[in-house]
């Protein structure tokens, strides 16, 4: 309904109904979007006005356009917070989704000189090399390369990697986690991304970089995760 007495504006007011269809799930995550002809014969307003309700709602990400398809509602995002050590599987429990880990690749290679540096370890220690689409209700949410430090993380097995790596470091083999440096950017997908994460080519990804140390300070896991940017964004809280 459109109130045309209304001092809200009747782009704005329409911008809110499409926005309020959005939450109470009339309008789903991948549906097409009604026409901007059919908003206007329907509600009895100027194509020009349907155009700038959805063009803000474009903006504001809440619907986004395919060239020679139409306009669309994005799918919602998994806002994962920043705060604290944690792990794949514990993120995706917290928000009541089922993880699951499909096992690309899972070998002990030695280990170059610049991930020896990073991991303190002589080059050509043994490190595993471990590649799992990571997801989430069977959804693909990222594609990570762990590389553990083979000598420190003893016993890693398919089954520990199918499951959660951090539970075995802590319950498997009563280990303490401590700290991590985290580095994020911005990229366009390769081809192992577009492929193992189900994603369409030149789609953006998150691409971040994990070096882990355990609580005594020895640094025990570089991971390489590519997350997607369609499924994924980032919340820290700030202080000062
Ligand atoms: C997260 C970590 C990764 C860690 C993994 C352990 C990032 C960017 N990466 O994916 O470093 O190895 O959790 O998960 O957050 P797991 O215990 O479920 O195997």
């Amino acid at each position: 309904m459109i109130d045309k007495q209304s001092p809200i504006p009747i782009y704005h007011q329409l911008e809110e109904q499409i926005k309020a269809r959005i939450e109470n799930g009339e309008l789903l995550p991948g549906d097409l979007l009604p026409s901007e002809r059919e908003y206007a014969e329907q509600l009895n307003i100027s194509r020009m006005t349907v155009r700038q309700a959805i063009t803000n709602l474009v903006n504001d990400r809440y619907l986004h356009r395919i060239k020679g398809k139409g306009t669309f509602i994005t799918e919602k995002k998994f806002e994962q917070s920043l705060n604290g050590l944690t792990s794949f599987t514990e993120d995706m429990k917290s928000r009541g989704m089922e993880p699951s880990n499909k096992l690309i690749n899972f070998e002990i290679i030695p280990a170059k000189l610049s991930l020896a540096e990073q991991l303190n370890i002589p080059e050509h220690t043994p490190v595993y090399e471990i590649k799992r689409v990571r997801l989430a209700e069977g959804i693909p949410m990222a594609f990570e390369r762990t590389y553990i430090s083979a000598n420190l993380i003893k016993g890693v097995t398919d089954d520990i990697v199918k499951s959660s790596l951090y539970h075995y470091i802590e319950s498997g083999l009563g280990l303490k986690l401590g700290r991590a440096t985290q580095i994020f950017e911005a990229t366009i997908a390769n081809q192992e991304e577009i492929e193992f994460l189900e994603i369409p080519e030149n789609s953006p990804v998150l691409f971040m970089k994990r070096l882990t140390k355990l609580e005594n300070g020895s640094p025990f896991e570089v991971v390489k995760s590519s997350y997607r940017a369609d499924r994924y964004k980032f919340m820290l809280d700030l202080e000062r």
